[in-house]
């Protein structure tokens, strides 16, 4: 019989393969057990997605829609009004969703665009929403100055293993990433923090992906395991199918490797069979992005998710708003200035408006 204790925080390579090679339901069966002692397995926390400014990105991602190089149809948006995206928050809340994250196509933003995202995120916040930005690579004072505008979580994905990452990615380095999770981290955020499979890597490099994860300074508080969209005109347009098997055991070994943080079922649902996503749910994801659109892509209807939840016996995890929170700040200051020098929000944070 296996032995049923989660790995130690600093797993090896060989560890990692070694939950992966497990027999399938052996594997589930434990991640189903290490998922019950940390959460109550029926509750899933929801998240939706705005692409606040998309396409036209200077990258060379090679799985992304939104990289100017490639012609996939998306077309270059500048970035919305912080009223544009309020009424898309409002309606994201009203549909029952926890937390509102906000993407945008660019590799590392202007010191103007954090002035402009900190407005959105400070106004999102005040709706009762937890909030979300995945903007590209920052610098420590852009994280603070996102941390003080009232930013929970901050989504920077490894996408993969160190030693397949030069065959997805050529103009930023895997380094780039980690300093830019330092940041978040120093600025004392909560990191999202995953990657993608189904991208033609191998069995040991989604063990790679897993275990560099697991071996960051602290676990990412949020893990979204994203399976490869496809969409024509990307250089990874093509590549094949990943068995959705393997994506359980994706989840299930990121749940046994990462015990107390939420697992994302992210990207590629609308792919995906409703029995597949039950058995991610069973081996322990814990969160999904929730509303017809993720970033430029699909996602399941969201009466289709309403009624998967039903069947399913799942609900979703409601948002504590604690005393202290921006919302509260807010309310007390009423508007804040964000045309001031620095973030405009008395913390101290460098960042120009
Ligand atoms: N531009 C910023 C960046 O790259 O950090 C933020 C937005 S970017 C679209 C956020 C993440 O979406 C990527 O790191 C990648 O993991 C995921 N993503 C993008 N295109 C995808 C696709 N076609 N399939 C699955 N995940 C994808
Ligand atoms: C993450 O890991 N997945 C989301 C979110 N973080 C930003 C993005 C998925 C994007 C899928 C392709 C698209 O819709 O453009
Ligand atoms: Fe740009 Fe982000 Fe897409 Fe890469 S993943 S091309 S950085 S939008």
């Amino acid at each position: 019989m296996h032995a049923t204790a989660p790995p130690t925080s600093a797993p090896s390579r060989e560890a990692v393969r070694a939950l992966f090679d497990l027999p399938f339901t052996e594997l589930v069966f434990r991640a189903a057990a290490v998922h019950r002692e940390h959460f109550d397995p029926s509750e899933v926390q929801v998240s939706t997605l705005l692409s606040v400014k998309t396409g036209g990105c200077p990258e060379d991602c090679a799985y992304c829609p939104q990289a100017a190089r490639y012609a996939t149809g998306v077309k270059a948006q500048k970035l919305m009004s912080t009223d544009a995206v309020l009424a898309k928050a409002r309606e994201a809340k009203a549909a029952g969703a926890s937390r509102f994250c906000m993407g945008a196509a660019w590799r590392s933003p202007k010191d103007r665009d954090i002035a402009k995202v900190a407005e959105m995120v400070s106004a999102v916040k005040a709706l009762g929403l937890e909030t979300c930005a995945t903007l590209g690579m920052l610098t420590g004072e852009q994280a603070d100055a996102l941390k003080c505008a009232g930013l929970d979580y901050y989504n920077h994905n490894l996408d993969t293993a160190p030693e397949f990452y030069g065959e997805i990615i050529h103009t930023r380095e895997f380094q780039d990433r980690l300093d830019t999770l330092d940041h978040v981290r120093n600025a004392g955020m909560k990191t999202c923090c995953g990657g993608i499979v189904g991208m033609g890597e191998s069995r040991d490099q989604r063990a790679g992906l897993l275990q560099t994860l697991a071996t960051l300074p602290e676990h990412p508080q949020s893990v979204p395991i994203n399976q490869l969209v496809q969409v024509e005109g990307t250089p990874l347009n093509g590549t094949e199918a990943l068995d959705p098997f393997e994506f359980v055991r994706t989840i299930a070994v990121a749940r046994l490797l990462m015990p107390a943080s939420m697992v994302r079922l992210s990207a590629g649902r609308q792919q995906m069979d409703d029995a597949v996503q039950a058995l991610c749910f069973f081996a322990g994801a814990n969160s999904i992005f929730y509303g017809e659109k993720l970033l430029t892509t699909g996602n399941p209807d969201v009466e289709h998710d309403r009624t998967l939840f039903r069947r399913l016996d799942l609900h979703p995890l409601q948002v504590v708003e604690e005393a202290g929170t921006v919302h509260a700040d807010i309310l007390e200051s009423d508007h804040p200035d964000l045309s001031q020098a620095g973030c405009g929000q008395g913390c101290g944070c460098s960042v120009a408006a």
